[in-house]
């Protein structure tokens, strides 16, 4: 979380990694229509030499105010994870929360485990690692072996949540998991109460 003192704003980025196509475009543009019902939020695409960076920059009037400040929440991810390793360390760079979205095709199971690989690689050069969410776009194929959940959750005891990222379920409940994490850094219960009004969050239609 970052001050800003010029518009009494505080500013928290969420990261939404995976491997290619899992569909982290897919859940951001979601994303952006639950959090148009929310209040002020703008879905931004920056272009460098070759790699396509997504953000969503939204000032939810549900997300609690920390010190008197309202939170900008920014929500950023990038394409594939193998060719856009600088791309990659910069956005997790300052990174409040990241949400892991696992593609969930049956023979996808490696891209998943050396996506998580990566992840740890790209954060550790950066900090401490950000608190992760991990879901699974199950809209995407069979769900995945149990095997391959507990290896990539094997150190963080979290469970994962299945999405659809193209019609919806889960999104909101794994963005409010990740929401909580963002809170939970600034005080006592804030985390608990974002992630309740956040996570409740619907698209307009
Ligand atoms: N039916 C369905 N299709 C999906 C879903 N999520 C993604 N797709 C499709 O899968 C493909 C990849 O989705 P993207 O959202 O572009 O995936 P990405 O993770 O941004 O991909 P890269 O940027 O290449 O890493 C697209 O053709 C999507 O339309 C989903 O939940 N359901
Ligand atoms: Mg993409």
């Amino acid at each position: 979380m970052s001050f800003h003192s010029a518009d009494h704003e505080i500013r928290a980025k969420v990261v939404l990694f995976g491997p290619p196509r899992s569909g982290k475009a897919t859940f951001l543009r979601y994303l952006a229509r639950v959090l148009e019902s929310g209040g002020e939020s703008q879905m931004t695409t920056l272009r460098t030499d070759d790699d396509r960076i997504i953000a969503l920059d939204a000032l939810p009037r549900e997300a609690p105010v920390i010190g008197g400040r309202r939170v900008r929440l920014r929500l950023c991810t990038a394409t594939g994870t193998v060719r856009y390793e600088t791309t990659w360390r910069q956005l997790l760079d300052g990174a409040d929360a990241v949400i892991f979205l696992a593609h969930g095709g049956e023979d996808r199971g490696g891209e998943n485990l050396a996506a998580v690989r990566d992840l740890r690689r790209f954060a550790a050069s950066t900090g401490a690692p950000p608190p992760t969410v991990f879901a699974f776009n199950r809209s995407l194929g069979a769900p995945p072996r149990a095997l391959e959940r507990e290896a990539a959750l094997n150190d963080t005891g979290m469970p994962a949540i299945d999405v659809d990222a193209a019609e919806g379920p889960g999104v909101a409940a794994t963005f409010a998991a990740a929401v909580r994490f963002v809170f939970d850094a600034a005080g006592p219960g804030l985390g608990a109460e974002a992630a309740k009004r956040l996570g409740a969050l619907r698209p307009a239609n």
